[in-house]
């Protein structure tokens, strides 16, 4: 039940590299696929863990972000629809040595495998699940998706959809999920920091990633990642700092509005600074202010990335586990071959006569 060590002995093998972890295989990814930058952020990051290669397991549904487990010389399943959760829950409980990975898209895991994802998170089993959001389905050629918003005109929806989308950061913390983060697959360093952030935390870590589908619906996410636009559009959450962000002579702040609470925009000056800001804790039992955190989008706040929460608890595995140990105690010598034959069993012989063996 232990999570695997890092390769620190006299003699142990060189420190791994971020190619160790590419595989051989031909990325069939469109050119300019946010899922490329995604790939790189996490082989870059599974070094770092100081794990070996066998002790990583990626586990997928079906879309093209599903594909990714090809794509890492790791162990690797590539599921069924919206199931990677169920499998890699499995897998989790049955070898809790292994570092399970879970890499589903907005379609797949929000939508067939909504259930399934939500239980994993309910369940704090010890997964790094990242959710790659384009806000369409890739694969099957653009038809809208949980995410997609209200009026987007796809394969699909072609007047526009009338479906309200999800938010998947409201969606993991009201799932309970103990590492709740969002990042954009094209700031590479902010990505890599919290895969790995996401990676050190044991329990369900629920990373949604803002990916652009480039074919399908380029330019989902410019009015973050526009160079005109990053600097006012993005709120970085740092724990324990003032909720800040803005040009370095035009700084803004979030803070609670009085009487009804909600989240304002002030600007520095005037009285205003970072004291009189609210400041974020992911610690936080309560998840409201995360939950508020994880609504605001522009034009009219910036949309906040990083960690919105990460708490503490008993993994799903953990609590197995303790329970057999404490079932084995109870009955050492407990014989599984009595129990099933308990009752009324048969055999039916290669004859075709039946013998019973069981009452
Ligand atoms: C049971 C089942 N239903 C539907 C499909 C068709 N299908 C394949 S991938 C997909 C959605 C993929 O979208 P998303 O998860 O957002 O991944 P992306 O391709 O955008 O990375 C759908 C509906 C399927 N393969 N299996
Ligand atoms: S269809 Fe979109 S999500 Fe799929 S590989 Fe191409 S660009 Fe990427």
């Amino acid at each position: 039940m232990t999570v695997p060590t890092a390769v620190t002995e006299p003699g142990a093998p060189a420190p791994l590299k971020a190619d160790d972890f590419r595989s051989d295989q031909e990325v069939r990814w469109c050119p300019g696929c946010g899922d490329y930058a995604i790939l790189n952020a996490v082989a870059a990051v599974f070094p770092k863990l100081g794990l070996k290669k066998e002790d990583f397991v990626v586990v997928s549904g079906i879309g093209c972000s599903s594909r990714f487990p090809y794509y890492m010389d790791t162990f690797g399943f590539h599921g069924i629809h919206g199931r990677a959760p169920a499998i890699a829950t499995g897998l989790k409980a049955s070898r809790p040595d292994l570092h399970v990975w879970v890499v589903t898209g907005d379609g797949d895991g929000l939508s067939i495998g909504g259930n399934h994802l939500i239980h994993a998170m309910r369940r704090n089993t010890d997964l790094k699940i990242l959710l790659f959001n384009n806000r369409i389905y890739g694969l099957t050629k653009g038809q809208a998706s949980p995410t997609s918003e209200i009026g987007k005109k796809t394969a699909s929806s072609p007047l526009g959809t009338v479906e309200r989308p999800f938010n998947p950061i409201a969606l993991a913390l009201a799932s309970e999920a103990t590492f709740v983060a969002r990042s954009v697959d094209v700031y590479k360093d902010h990505l890599q920091e919290t895969l790995l952030r996401a990676a050190q935390h044991r329990g369900s870590a629920f990373v949604e990633i803002y990916q652009n589908c480039n074919i399908f619906n380029d330019g989902a996410f410019n009015d973050l990642t526009e160079r005109e636009v990053r600097e006012t559009a993005n709120l970085t959450l740092r724990h324990g700092e003032p909720l800040v962000f803005g040009a370095k002579n035009a700084r803004k702040g979030l803070r609670r509005r009085a009487g009804d609470g909600k989240l304002e925009v002030v600007a520095f000056g005037d009285g205003i600074d970072e004291s009189s800001l609210m400041k974020h804790d992911e610690t936080a039992q309560d998840p409201g202010l995360a939950y508020a955190l994880g609504h605001l989008e522009p034009p009219d706040y910036p949309a906040a990335i990083g960690v919105f929460r990460a708490i503490e608890v008993p993994t799903f595995e953990d609590r197995v586990w303790g329970q057999i140990d404490t079932a084995r105690k109870a009955k050492p010598k407990a014989d599984l071959a009595a129990l099933l034959r308990r009752g009324d069993v048969w055999q039916i012989g290669e004859d075709g006569t039946i013998v019973e063996i069981g009452g």
